[in-house]
């Protein structure tokens, strides 16, 4: 049957073109040739996630083709190619972004029709791939997308989690974290590349034999390759996310299994397997857990002898490696790199220390996240001499060069030394992960201007003056393919009228929509588009929840990982604020809205639980009050992931973009909210900034205190409680959360949170309290001004391009990575 098929294949490639009509009928063929050979059920019987998986296969295949062109591209042009490797990939669905690269849509929607399936079950049988926590995961898929959209010879390197970010449920209020088992049914994306694993080795420790260092390890286990093609589009480029799965270099103990010891015989499989067993659920928090750092030497040894044995294949020589290869290392969870790529250069490959290092700087560079003080990584000596005594060995040889160095630079500064140094020597011994990256990195970059200018006047301030051009920002951006074209249809329709050219891989063709900014016509047909985003989204609300919400309302939303910094609380403050008001004068003409949140709690994140819990008991007591009439509703939506998110950004009119002023790096939720013509409100924080600038002053809601501010006041010293005393609806809305008034089975519930914000208020939400507010009414005015409201949001959108990950990935191409884009 195969080749009966390829015969009539060539036929019709043998006729005047292979139409559209052709390819569609081939998919539609494939599609159910899958079903039956490779699902193994009739068409009759199948049922969504049938179709799902055989659907999938049709469109791998196809990607298969394009992998296969691109390696071969790439192999013979011999250019420098960009490896991303990062510990998470939030990747989510892949099915409808991949028939929309393949553009084959409408032909997917086309069989499904007739073999009597629903393609929208079909595609939502499908589950997220949810290798990641929060942003940093995200913006990785993000990069992904754009390096094949833009051509650019990549691969992405990072573990192949058998369990993602865990599942969150929400039981009386509480959430409960479930594993999530992506894989259960097969992962029909990915290619097992059974020909490609390397060694992976811990422990043991370091002889000097003839002043040469040898490693004898203790233990030894494989990592193997399982390929992802990320599809480009608008071209038939792709590139490659190469993810590394554990496992015992022997099946079995054979011995042990012949002595009958089964159970020592599966230890060794299971000990191994361990190490890509689940994602560290922490987002902004890394805690130093032995597992995790092993983790981290995994996937970084194997990626980098992948890239030297790749290069070795090509150019028989390392000579040129660091022409041929940069590294980029998203956050400090891939620092091991430099350490790794040191000990192959010189321990197998001969390469002196300065040869090796002279490859190393030119090859790695450093993407930092955070400032959060708390979330940058450190290692404590002992962990790492007991699991990586060379690499510690090493570490220790990168900072006496470096220290004497600056040293020679400024001499006689003992604390500069101490501060700038790799090893914090105060209290247990540590390794400092972020200083490692930064003295082996090209360039160092921040996320946003904001970020990336504190980041240089604080936590690396000694070594921008140590390397004063080492330091770059390059501001986030998101894929306009899925976080527009395939989440927002309806939108994109309309973008389509009204913007001449390839928008979808030119996202500054979006200005265009500026001179339509007053028009009364397509106002209607925004209001329609959003309507019925608002109409879809309700759906699954009332489906999911079982609370009915009105899609005239406003929706109000804040959608992210749950953290103090990010200030759900203070949202939640200004819902019981104006529940005081609405039920002070429920008769006044109030604007109706719902507030939605949805997001998870690192698992043992006691405070940020117990936000959750509160949402929960505010939403109870609002949602339940006759009063109100309807005109207050309070959801929290369960297991934010980016398949939630996707029906969640298109259905928003406000976007909470609401961290204390410097503590948000750039944010990229905010991106999509505004790209979808949602209107911010924001502090002057991260990538709001930018965002703010592009879309115009009058177009965005700006409150609270700035970085400056914020630093000044706590300064002076911070008293929470005067601004408690002082304004009386603060005061009113704290003492009905301290007084159990949205938990009067258990009135003592919320306490915790009272008091830290009396007492301390870390990310100063009391002061911010009266703007924010404020900022609400003058929303509720502005939004009843329709016409004046669309005009806003079509600034918005138009002022958007900039923040399209491909011009992020043009910046890093150009100026960090210097490999030429088309
Ligand atoms: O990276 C986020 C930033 O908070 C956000 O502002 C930014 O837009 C985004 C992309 O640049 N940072 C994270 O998401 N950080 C982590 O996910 C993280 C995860 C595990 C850790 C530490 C940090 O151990």
């Amino acid at each position: 049957a195969r080749f009966a098929n390829r015969g009539v294949l060539m036929n019709k490639i043998g006729s005047e073109s292979v139409d559209q009509a052709t390819a569609s009928e081939q998919y539609q063929a494939s599609v159910e040739r899958h079903l039956s050979n490779d699902v193994g059920v009739s068409a009759e019987n199948a049922r969504a996630a049938e179709w799902q998986r055989a659907a999938s296969m049709a469109a791998r295949d196809k990607l298969a083709e394009r992998w296969v062109k691109t390696q071969q591209e790439d192999t013979n042009n011999q250019e420098r190619r960009a490896y991303y490797l990062s510990a998470e990939f939030l990747i989510g669905r892949a099915m409808s972004n991949a028939l929309a690269a393949l553009n084959l849509d409408k032909d997917f929607a086309t069989e499904m029709k007739k073999v009597g399936a629903e393609a929208a079950d079909v595609l939502e049988s499908e589950p997220d791939a949810a290798l990641g926590n929060g942003g940093l995961g995200r913006l990785a898929a993000c990069f992904l997308d754009s390096l094949a959209t833009l051509g650019v010879p990549s691969f992405g390197y990072g573990i192949r989690y058998e369990f993602g970010m865990f599942s969150q449920r929400i039981v009386d209020g509480k959430q409960i974290e479930t594993p999530d088992n992506w894989l259960a049914f097969g992962n029909p994306w990915e290619f097992p590349r059974r020909d490609v694993f390397y060694p992976v080795q811990y422990g043991g420790w370091v002889d000097y034999v003839n002043g040469r260092p040898v490693w004898t390890p203790s233990e030894r286990i494989l990592a193997r390759a399982y390929d992802m093609v990320i599809p480009g589009h608008s071209t038939e480029r792709v590139t490659t996310l190469r993810l590394w799965k554990a496992s015992a270099l022997e099946e079995l103990d054979l011995a042990a299994h012949t002595r009958g010891d089964y159970f020592r015989a599966a230890e060794a499989r299971s000990k191994a397997e361990n190490v890509s067993w689940v994602l560290y659920p922490d987002d902004s928090t890394p805690q130093g857990r032995e597992l995790r750092l092993r983790q981290e030497y995994f996937f970084v040894t194997a990626s980098l002898q992948d890239i030297v044995a790749r290069h070795l294949r090509e150019f028989g020589t390392l000579d040129n490696l660091h022409e041929k290869v940069a590294i980029q290392l998203n956050d400090t969870h891939p620092a091991l790199s430099v350490p790794e790529l040191m000990r192959l250069l010189m321990d197998d490959h001969g390469l002196t220390w300065e040869a090796a290092w002279y490859q190393v700087s030119r090859i790695i560079s450093y993407t930092n996240h955070t400032l959060m003080p708390e979330a940058i990584e450190t290692w404590p000596v002992g962990i790492m001499q007991y699991l990586l005594p060379r690499h510690l060995d090493i570490v220790y040889e990168i900072n006496r060069r470096f220290l004497a160095e600056v040293e020679r630079k400024f001499p006689g500064d003992k604390a500069l030394l101490s501060r700038v140094s790799l090893i914090a020597e105060d209290g247990e011994k540590r390794v400092r992960m972020g200083n490692l990256s930064i003295v082996a990195s090209t360039k160092v970059n921040g996320v946003a201007k904001l970020h990336s200018d504190l980041m240089v006047q604080t936590i690396f301030s000694d070594f921008a003056k140590i390397f004063p051009d080492r330091f770059t920002n390059v501001t986030n951006g998101v894929t306009p393919r899925r976080w527009l074209s395939q989440c927002n249809p309806g939108l994109a329709k309309l973008v389509d009228k009204k913007v001449k050219g390839n928008w979808r891989v030119e996202l500054d063709k979006l200005s265009q929509l500026g001179k339509s900014a007053e028009d009364k016509a397509f106002h209607a047909d925004l209001t329609k588009v959003k309507t019925a985003n608002k109409e879809r989204l309700a759906a699954y609300i009332k489906r999911e929840l079982g609370i009915t919400v009105d899609p005239n309302a406003l929706f109000d939303i804040q959608v992210k990982r749950i953290h103090e910094y990010k200030r759900q609380l203070l949202n939640v403050l200004h819902v019981i604020q104006r529940y005081r008001e609405m039920i002070a004068n429920p008769e006044a003409d109030w604007q109706p809205r719902v507030h939605i949140f949805a997001g998870k709690a690192a698992s043992a994140y006691k405070m940020a639980k117990l936000i959750i819990r509160l949402i929960h008991d505010v939403a109870r007591t609002v949602n339940n009050d006759p009063r109100l009439k309807d005109r207050l509703k309070v959801v929290f939506i369960p297991d934010y992931r980016v398949s939630v998110a996707e029906k969640i950004f298109p259905a928003a009119d406000v976007s909470e973009q609401i961290s204390t002023a410097g503590t948000e790096a750039s944010g990229t939720g905010n991106m999509k909210f505004a790209l979808n013509g949602a209107l911010t409100v924001g502090t002057w924080d991260g990538a709001n900034i930018e965002i703010a600038e592009n879309v115009g002053l009058d177009n965005i809601f700006v409150f609270g205190l700035r970085t400056e501010e914020v630093e000044k006041l706590s300064q002076e010293g911070y008293n929470p409680r005067a601004w408690y005393e002082g304004n009386a609806d603060l005061k009113a809305v704290l003492d009905m959360i301290g007084n159990g008034y949205f938990a009067p089975e258990e009135p003592t519930r919320y306490q915790p949170i009272v008091d830290t914000l009396l007492t301390r208020d870390q990310y100063f939400l009391l002061a911010d309290f009266a703007a924010y507010v404020e900022t609400h009414r003058q929303v509720d005015v502005a939004y009843r001004d329709r016409e004046q409201w669309l005009t806003k949001v079509v600034r918005n959108i138009a002022g958007m391009g900039m923040f399209s990950s491909d011009r992020t990935i043009g910046e890093y191409c150009q100026r960090i990575w210097k490999i030429k884009t088309k």
